[in-house]
């Protein structure tokens, strides 16, 4: 399919959209509803599916990829459904060794000098990742019609971050060395990522994805000017090249704990829609960006975890507080394994009863 023909048929399915609408920049009353890592392991049938692949294959099977996928929105009828993959699929398909182990979560040989970093090669991105343009192209045909398909991406700084860490940190003691000691290394390092990134958002929209996210999850790390180079001025690189060619796909960016950064970064990345983390005050955030920003959130996980009254209480308060304004609801960070499924199903009613 051309993108002309795909452009037009968006614009007569939009209407019944409400996901699509809303990050287009549309005040959509109620907001529409998905929430990060909707797929995951508090849902039986995902524990289900888990005990057949390891994490890799379950992310490379597009049967797979596209079940688990699913699971979320016949259970709950979420407005978006987000492809089922990880951020750290990009490295992987560079080149770098990935494994997910039970308790530590991702383990990678660290990339630490020029000789790690040679190892790497760009060119076998699209190729490696061609079974995640198959789950979105089946996705397309598969899910009804009013449901928004997102894909994603980790963003260039946060998975440097893992790339260099070799995994998951506490300190980030390997990535501040390398950006400070080794600035050429790390800025060949990041250019490398902004490109194969942009890249490979641009196929995933090709297949299929009507919208796609950025996650920065480990923005917040970074002091004023560092922020500035590794989080806001590569992003706005991704946005202007998925942009010159998408013109009409909305971009959704992460850019978690960016405090009083993330206003800067909604100006200038030229992203559409600002999603929040849990420490936000999204009606105050939304009196500092445009009124075109959508902005995305910001439910504390936990809350959804603990349920009760305080759950309705807490997501209708932050629904009311952006009455008018273009929103999406979501949490402020992803789905805790320990959340109780009929937790989601309150949530996603709540938000939708006015
Ligand atoms: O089977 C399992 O238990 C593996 C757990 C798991 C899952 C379900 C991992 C390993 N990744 C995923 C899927 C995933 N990851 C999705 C799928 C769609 C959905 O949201 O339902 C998405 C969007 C991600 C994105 C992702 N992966 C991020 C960004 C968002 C965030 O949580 O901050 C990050 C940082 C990762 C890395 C990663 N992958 C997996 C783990 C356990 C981690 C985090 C490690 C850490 O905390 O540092």
């Amino acid at each position: 399919m051309t993108q002309q023909q795909s452009g037009s048929l968006a614009t007569q399915t939009i209407r019944h959209k409400p996901l699509l609408r809303a990050l287009k920049g549309e005040a959509v009353w109620p907001p529409p509803v998905w929430l990060m890592r909707q797929a995951g392991r508090y849902l039986p049938e995902f524990r289900a599916m888990r005990e057949q692949a390891d994490f890799l294959t379950r992310c490379m099977t597009p049967e797979i990829a596209v079940e688990l996928t699913i699971q979320p929105i016949r259970r709950y009828g979420m407005d978006g459904a987000i492809l089922f993959s990880d951020i750290l699929i990009l490295p992987w398909a560079m080149g770098q060794d990935l494994r997910f182990e039970e308790g530590r979560g991702p383990v990678m040989t660290p990339i630490r000098d020029e000789a790690d970093l040679a190892r790497l090669d760009e060119g076998r991105v699209m190729e490696a990742v061609s079974p995640v343009r198959e789950a979105l192209r089946r996705l397309r045909v598969e899910l009804p019609a009013e449901i928004t398909l997102l894909g994603f991406a980790g963003s260039p700084f946060t998975v440097a971050c893992y790339m260099v860490e070799g995994g998951s940190s506490r300190d980030f003691a390997h990535i501040r060395a390398m950006m400070q000691q080794n600035p050429a290394l790390f800025d060949k390092l990041m250019a490398m990522l902004t490109r194969s990134t942009a890249e490979m958002l641009c196929g995933q929209i090709e297949a299929g994805a009507e919208a796609v996210m950025l996650f920065d999850s480990w923005a917040g790390i970074l002091p004023p000017e560092a922020f500035r180079r590794y989080v806001i001025e590569p992003t706005k690189q991704i946005v202007a090249h998925i942009r010159a060619r998408y013109p009409d796909v909305p971009l959704i960016g992460f850019p978690r704990l960016g405090g009083v950064m993330v206003t800067e970064y909604a100006e200038k990345t030229g992203i559409n829609t600002l999603a929040l983390d849990t420490v936000a005050d999204m009606a105050k955030v939304a009196e500092m960006v445009p009124p075109s920003v959508t902005l995305q959130g910001n439910l504390d996980p936990m809350i959804l975890l603990n349920g009760g009254e305080a759950l309705q209480e807490e997501a209708r308060r932050i629904r009311d507080s952006l009455k008018g304004r273009p929103h999406v609801f979501n949490l402020g960070h992803g789905v805790i394994k320990t959340t109780p499924p009929e937790h989601v199903a309150t949530l996603v009613e709540t938000i939708r009863s006015v």
